[in-house]
């Protein structure tokens, strides 16, 4: 296993240079499966594919079919197949890298195989991890799969328009949350009834294109 993580860092370190030499950040969206990955970069195309230019890596045992609805927004997508895999490694994003035309992206999201586990464990050369989970999923999910939550840069909680027809307690979700990790952004949202989604669009674009620090002037003596 050891040797297995060793040889999926270094092609995650290599991966993670050829990205930041074109400028591009790269999103390693974890989650469940259903939790409402694709739904999320449904939305996300929609109100910002004019404003970024957005590529996507969809990750899937089998079948192209997340692929097929990202389809009309008309941006580059390519599909690993990991047939029968848990989840995507950075030998797999480095083979695909070239179907893009990474000088003319700002940001890549990879929907990676949907499972709380693998994934947490194998670096793609990411920019940052992103967890999604999902109401219905349960508030414990913190608590029992911490690395994710320890690791990801924010924390999408996805549909909390069916907070009411389950037994979710958002009390103790946040938590164990904050047990975990006092300090990353929880985005609260649904993507389905669009609650909370404009608090993700703004984080988002600020991670793709963060605001110019300002530069102190110098301080003129007299
Ligand atoms: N009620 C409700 N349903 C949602 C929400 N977001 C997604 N869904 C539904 O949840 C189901 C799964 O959503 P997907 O976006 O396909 O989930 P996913 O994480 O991409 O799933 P996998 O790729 O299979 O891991 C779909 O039927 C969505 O319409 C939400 O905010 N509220
Ligand atoms: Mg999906």
């Amino acid at each position: 296993m050891k040797n297995i993580l060793d040889r999926n860092q270094n092609k995650a370190d290599e991966v993670r240079k050829i990205l930041s030499s074109q400028k591009v950040i790269m999103v390693n969206i974890i989650s469940s499966p259903g939790a409402g990955k694709t739904t999320l970069l449904e939305r996300t195309c929609e109100k910002l594919a004019s404003r970024f230019r957005i590529g996507v890596i969809e990750g899937d045992i089998t079948t192209d079919r997340d692929a097929q609805r990202l389809k009309k927004y008309n941006i580059p997508i390519v599909v690993i197949n990991t047939e029968g895999g848990c989840h995507l490694d950075s030998h797999s994003i480095s083979k695909v890298l070239d179907s893009f035309d990474l000088a003319s992206l700002d940001v890549l999201f990879v929907e990676n195989v949907g499972n709380l586990i693998c994934p947490s464990q194998f670096d793609l050369g990411e920019t940052f991890k992103l967890a999604v989970v999902s109401t219905t999923e349960g508030d414990d999910k913190p608590a029992k799969y911490p690395m994710l939550f320890r690791e990801a840069r924010a924390i999408i909680l996805n549909k909390t328009d069916l907070i009411p027809y389950t037994n979710f307690s958002r009390q103790n979700f946040i938590t164990d949350l904050r047990n975990i990790n006092g300090s990353v952004p929880l985005l609260e949202v649904s993507c389905t009834k669009g609650d909370g989604l404009n608090e993700w669009f703004n984080w988002i674009s600020g991670q793709i294109d963060p605001p110019a620090t300002s530069v102190a002037s110098p301080l003129k003596g007299g």
